[in-house]
């Protein structure tokens, strides 16, 4: 593929550099808007070179930072290599970078974690200052001027609509067909201007194809040729197919109630080894046209569409093993009818994961038995990756379920508590709660109604004795008998483990 092929605009062929010339364009001291979803699209070769700069101004004695906002995670030639330099002042909206998740513990480095919708809202609104640079990978440059975006969008539009500068990524390795599969909606505007946002199916297109730029913001255009970051999938284990298993019953269930349609509703799945269980355990089952309408499409979508069970998929990014990216390549035009990507502000939008009634499916780090859930931090204090789209999701879902095993740390750490180490999803948020051991359905019931099915159907069997005698107690001495409570038991329970190495009371 000639570079000329896929840079159509004149004007924008001229400013073709190389990574380290475009690297120089980056002052110290700037907010830099990234793309980047969850290790799709992101820039592979500035963030490089301006990694190598900060060093040598390191190595000089000179202090070389930037802010850092993006999608949605990277990857470790974004993420990891600005950390590495400690090139990163502040991070935000979501990471799942080891060395930035040090940084970050270790308050070296400043981590706004926002719900990825909030995200456009903030910056159009001028909360989070000023703009300096947007650095987007795209497909291919129109003759127009106009963007073909790569294989995610995230927060691209608001990036280059707000930016005062833009550097462009040419990236030779993504399907110059991914042309038209996108979905850019071009009318946002900010209160007291907004209009309900026309989408009322999950294949709806509402937009144009293309990223729109006026040229004369474009101060240099970059060609790569690299690989997105496409991490390989394990086969599932046990208790991902033993969640997996909970849930489908229950979706079968709901629909023999009358309260699901036979082709269950839009889904939101996140990512990671039980989202893909579920999708797996879907592919196997029964239901038939199904739609999905989340933030990432991973290999169980796409087995899903390959096997026709899923009618659509609306997302914002891919996040796929290589051999799913080959496959989706070389037939990029079957898939282009069925799968939809967007800006994140409409993919994760509130009106229309609420309008949709989709059912959400997010991981979690642990529960308490009130239904609170903590997907964030590991002992209250220590960050993980970040709320992402979870939030978006489960506030506005038709329903909102929240998974994990019931044990970490090889049994030695409960995920069901009897109170958060932190809050990000509320019991008002949390519709059901499913681990390995079985799933609690929360809805209609009162906190002391919630805290029996979620010990008695989600705690592992070696925690139950502990859960039941804590909320006997709680019930007997706690001042308020709707949530009852020992605090300092409560919040002892994870000091305990720090301790003892186990957390149980
Ligand atoms: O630690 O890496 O040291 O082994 O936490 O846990 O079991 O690998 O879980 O990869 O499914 O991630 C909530 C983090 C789960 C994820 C979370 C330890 C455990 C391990 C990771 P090690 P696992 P997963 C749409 C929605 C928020 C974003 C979101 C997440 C590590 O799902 O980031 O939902 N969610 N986005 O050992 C102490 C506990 C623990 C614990 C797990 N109770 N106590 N440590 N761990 N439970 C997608 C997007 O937004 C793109």
């Amino acid at each position: 593929m000639a570079t000329n092929d896929r840079i159509g605009s004149r004007v924008l062929r001229d400013r073709v550099m190389s990574a380290e010339e475009a690297a120089a364009l980056i002052p110290a001291g700037i907010n830099v808007g990234m793309s980047g979803f969850t290790g799709a699209g992101y820039p592979k070769a500035v963030p490089l070179a301006l990694a190598k700069r900060i060093l040598d101004a390191n190595l000089r004695g000179e202090r070389f930072r930037i802010s850092v906002w993006t999608g949605a995670s990277t990857a470790p030639e974004l993420d990891g290599a600005l950390a590495t330099v400690d090139g990163v002042e502040l991070r935000l909206p979501y990471q799942s970078d080891p060395v930035c998740r040090k940084k970050i513990n270790a308050g070296e480095m400043e981590y706004i974690d926002i719900h990825l919708s909030h995200v456009g809202i903030f910056v159009r609104q001028g909360f989070l200052g000023p703009l300096g640079v947007a650095l987007i990978e795209v497909t291919g440059i129109r003759e127009d001027g106009s963007l073909i975006p790569s294989s995610s969008v995230g927060n691209n539009k608001v990036w280059i609509d707000s930016a005062e500068k833009v550097i462009l990524e040419v990236n030779l390795w993504q399907s110059e067909k991914l042309e038209g599969m996108h979905d850019i909606y071009q009318r946002f505007a900010l209160p007291p201007d907004r209009l309900p946002i026309p989408l009322t199916h999950p294949g709806d297109r509402i937009g144009t194809p293309y990223l729109q730029c006026p040229t004369e913001k474009v101060l240099a255009v970059v060609v790569t040729d690299a690989p997105d970051r496409n991490t390989p999938f394990s086969p599932p284990d046990d208790d991902s197919q033993r969640i997996a298993g909970h849930i489908l019953d229950f979706l079968g269930h709901e629909v023999a109630k009358g309260r699901l349609p036979a082709n269950l509703l839009p889904l939101q799945s996140g990512v990671g080894n039980i989202a893909n269980a579920v999708l797996h355990g879907l592919d196997e089952g029964s239901f038939e046209g199904m739609t999905s309408y989340t933030e990432v499409i991973q290999d169980g979508m796409i087995e899903l569409i390959d096997s026709g069970k899923l009618t659509v998929a609306s997302a914002t990014a891919f996040s796929l093993s290589p051999q799913r990216v080959e496959q989706i390549n070389a037939r990029m035009d079957d898939y282009r009818r069925s799968i939809v990507l967007r800006p994140q502000e409409i993919s994760n939008h509130p009106e229309i994961i609420r309008r949709l009634g989709c059912l959400a499916m997010n991981g979690m780090i642990e529960a308490d038995i009130y239904g609170n859930v903590n997907s964030t931090h590991v002992m209250g204090t220590r960050i993980q990756n970040g709320i992402g789209g979870s939030g978006d999701f489960a506030r506005n879902a038709y329903i909102s379920f929240f998974m994990t095993p019931s044990t970490a740390k090889r049994g030695s750490i409960s995920c069901i508590v009897p109170m958060v180490s932190h809050v990000d999803h509320t019991e008002h948020d949390v519709h059901v709660v499913v681990t390995e051991q079985g799933l609690a359905d929360l809805r209609g019931l009162s906190p002391k109604q919630r805290s029996v099915q979620i010990i008695e159907h989600c705690a592992h069997p070696d925690y139950r004795p502990a859960l039941r005698e804590y909320v006997r107690r709680a019930l007997d001495v706690s001042p308020g008998k709707q949530t009852p409570h020992l605090l300092e038991e409560a919040l002892g329970w994870h000091v305990r483990y720090q301790r003892t190495g186990t957390m149980r009371a």
